[in-house]
């Protein structure tokens, strides 16, 4: 994975196209990792996208604990947001994301059509725009909303310009492969265009990639742990290490049950050590291969193998959520 790099044209830029945009939606889906919805936020979302409705999107949530992902969701609705989890690789959740959607835009999508106001159309039904950092899986959202249009005669790509907007799709074409990009690139997105999915709904393919707060080291950490941050930046033997001790936080038995190491605590520094000896990852001259443990440790981690683990709890990080404003 490509880290995006953020510099102040970057954010400027982000800032300027979910601006742009947002007045061609009718809603905005806000995708959060739910193992970390803090951690994988971005900081200006409420200023960016202001009163516009929108649906907060607890993603991967096959990854995180059952448990917390509803309470985070719980709690976001006590705040007045529309919240749930997803699973986009599966596409779990996605039917509730559009009937959500639906509900939300109902008043907006009613006065569009009466008044014809904001060059909306009737047959633009409703457009929705998907925001998030990198890596938290708008693609594969985006992918599986496509999903729920394929076979249909109304499914479109091929884009033409309307009202100065971004391209829209037109009727006729079926998708013979994933409408979006996943995984390799973030940040690179092809040209601005709606994808028409069935006849009610369109999503702008243009996922507003926004920036994570770069500046706490408890985030930096938490989206390296979870792979969103490129681990080259990261010493890999530093962050397993890490890793292990936040396992043994919350999840004391995981250390037990995936690699066999004995339940008695051990000094963090010798955890990797231990791991290493235990699961043979061993250099030619038979000392440990740190280096081979922590990426095992890590990828195991990011690949659900260690369980359903979320690293933040709505009891500590949900102060961060301000309630909806209007
Ligand atoms: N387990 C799991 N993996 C997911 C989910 N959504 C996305 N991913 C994976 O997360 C990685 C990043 O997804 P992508 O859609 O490219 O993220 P984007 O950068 O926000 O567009 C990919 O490897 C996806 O397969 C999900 O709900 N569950
Ligand atoms: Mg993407």
């Amino acid at each position: 994975m490509e880290r995006v790099k953020w510099f102040p044209g970057h954010m400027a830029k982000a800032r300027r196209v979910v601006t742009e945009y947002l007045k061609y939606v009718d809603v905005v889906l806000e995708v959060l990792d739910a193992r970390a919805p803090y951690a994988s936020r971005n900081p200006e979302i409420d200023g960016l996208l202001g009163s516009r409705p929108r649906l907060v999107i607890l993603n991967k949530a096959d990854l995180a604990d059952p448990r917390l992902t509803e309470a985070w969701a719980k709690l976001l609705r006590s705040q007045g947001w529309s919240a749930g989890p997803v699973n986009s690789q599966n596409g779990e959740g996605v039917r509730a994301i559009v009937q959500a959607a639906h509900a939300l835009a109902g008043p907006d999508l009613k006065r569009a059509l009466a008044t014809g106001g904001e060059g909306r159309r009737p047959w633009r039904r409703l457009s929705l725009m998907v925001v998030g950092i990198p890596n938290v899986g708008k693609s594969s959202l985006i992918n599986r909303l496509g999903d729920r249009g394929r076979g249909s005669r109304n499914l479109a790509a091929v884009p033409e310009r309307d009202d100065g907007g971004p391209k829209y799709g037109r009727p006729g074409r079926t998708y013979q492969q994933k409408l979006v990009r996943t995984g390799a690139l973030p940040g690179v997105t092809r040209g601005h265009q709606w994808i028409q999915v069935g006849k009610y709904l369109r999503l702008l393919d243009l996922p507003g990639i926004l920036w994570p707060r770069l500046e706490d080291p408890h985030v930096q950490e938490t989206l390296a742990f979870v792979g969103a941050i490129r681990e080259e930046t990261y010493d890999a033997e530093r962050l397993a290490g890490r890793l292990l001790a936040v396992m043994a936080e919350v999840r004391p038995g995981v250390l037990t049950d995936r690699y066999g190491l004995a339940a008695a605590p051990v000094a963090r520094e010798e955890t990797l050590t231990r791991l290493a000896e235990v699961k043979r990852c061993l250099l030619d001259n038979g000392r440990p291969d740190l280096y081979r443990a922590a990426v095992m440790v890590l990828t195991d981690f990011r690949e659900g193998r260690l369980g359903r683990i979320s690293l933040e709890d709505p009891a500590e990080y949900g102060r961060f959520f301000a309630p909806r404003a209007d």
